[in-house]
């Protein structure tokens, strides 16, 4: 996978695994931010190998002539039981969009690696790949990869850069707890 996100920031591991891996509010409003519509999550629950997962559906908004407008989404998560809380978090997410052209070709797979570095910093690190679920012809293949890893490389600097969103997350952060 490509490194995407490798930050630190100062809020808490634990507030961090919050706020990108929870049904709370501060996930509803960063998804707002992300133009992510119409999301429903599932609760966090213990497979048979010990490890957690949940699905979440939701509404993205791509607006590439080629593409399209819109996508449905469905993103499977499984956090893994070497996760430690407030310590590290390794959370993969498979991300199937549903209404772009070759969908059932490929999905997206996003790492997440939460690290605490002291009480109220952390570091988090997003790593990203384009999975193929069926043989390819070379100049689909190229095509798809070329379009995911813009849209994925827009959306993280989207979400890097925004240190105002840093600061909003923080600030609402320490309102609320
Ligand atoms: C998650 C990766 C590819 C996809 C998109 C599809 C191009 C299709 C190319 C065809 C639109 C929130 C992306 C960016 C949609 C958004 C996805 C998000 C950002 C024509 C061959 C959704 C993280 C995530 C992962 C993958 C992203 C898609 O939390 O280009």
């Amino acid at each position: 996978g490509r490194l995407f996100v490798n930050r630190i920031f100062h809020i808490s591991a634990n507030k961090m695994f919050e706020l990108l891996f929870t049904d709370s509010s501060f996930t509803h409003r960063f998804m707002d931010i992300r133009r992510i519509s119409n999301p429903s999550f599932t609760a966090w629950e213990k497979d048979d190998s010990g490890n957690e997962k949940r699905i979440l559906k939701y509404a993205i908004t791509i607006n590439n002539p080629l593409i399209g407008k819109f996508s449905t989404a469905t993103e499977n998560q499984t956090l893994y039981k070497e996760s430690r809380e407030g310590q590290h978090y390794r959370v993969d997410a498979e991300v199937y969009t549903h209404d772009v052209p070759y969908h059932d070709y490929f999905y997206t797979q996003n790492r997440y690696y939460i690290i605490s570095i002291s009480k109220r910093k952390c570091r988090l690190r997003v790593y990203s790949d384009v999975k193929y679920r069926k043989p390819t012809w070379g100049l689909v293949k190229s095509f798809i990869t070329k379009n995911s890893w813009s849209g994925i490389e827009d959306y993280f600097r989207q979400l890097g850069r925004a240190r105002n969103i840093k600061a909003d997350i923080a600030v609402t952060l320490i309102r609320r707890f």
